[in-house]
């Protein structure tokens, strides 16, 4: 598969369980993930990077809890605990996670005004990330995802790949779920309509 790319999605120490922002189970899905590197045309790691000012923080909007919502100039924003700030533990890969074979680490969210929860776009849908670029240059055409969370980072990444024209698969079996207020289901829908394949659900 050398035209296909592997991405796996944010597998950090705050998405697993213990971590400031745990999805449930995250953790197991590190081992599935090391066993899939070894056939694609390229690994890439992404890595969710923000500064402690960030803007997708509650504790950085006096009065708000983690999980309300705000409205920002690009959309509405879900508020989150702090999490993965730029040198952290919590912002490492997880420790079982391989990075060795990975040819690219993107990180993600590092601008304080704006998240980022795509691979490619920041979530004004319009600031890139500079990943299209890089798979464009090496011909990768298509990819398989994997990581946290299914229906926040997974979802996005892989509904703006779609759209860019990539051929792309999603192994839910090798993803895990925040699911707020009925996201996963919204997230399954949208990758569907947007022609995501859904494998191992
Ligand atoms: C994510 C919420 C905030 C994710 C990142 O990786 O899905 N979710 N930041
Ligand atoms: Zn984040």
């Amino acid at each position: 598969m050398k035209d296909t790319a592997l991405i796996v999605i944010d597998v950090q120490n705050d998405f697993c369980p213990g971590g400031a922002l745990a999805v449930p189970g995250g953790d197991e899905i590190v081992p599935g993930i090391n066993a899939l590197m070894t056939d694609f045309g390229a690994v890439i790691l992404t890595q969710d990077w923000h500064p402690a000012d960030h803007s997708s923080f509650a504790s950085n909007h006096p009065g708000k809890q983690p999980f309300e919502m705000i409205e920002m100039p690009y959309g509405p924003q879900v508020l989150w605990p702090d999490h993965c700030i730029q040198g952290s533990d919590g912002a490492d890969f997880h420790p079982d996670l391989d990075t060795i074979p990975a040819d690219l680490v993107i990180r993600k969210g590092f601008r304080p005004g704006i998240d980022s929860y795509s691979a490619f776009f920041e979530n004004d849908h319009a600031t890139p990330t500079g990943l299209h670029g890089y798979l464009q240059e090496r011909a990768l055409k298509r990819l398989v995802m994997a990581g946290l969370a299914t229906d926040f980072c997974v979802n996005f990444s892989a509904v703006d790949a779609a759209k860019l024209g990539y051929d792309v698969t999603v192994r839910l079996d090798l993803c895990r779920a925040i699911d707020l207020d009925g996201s996963l289901d919204a997230a399954l829908e949208g990758m569907h309509e947007a022609g995501v394949r859904l494998e191992g659900g």
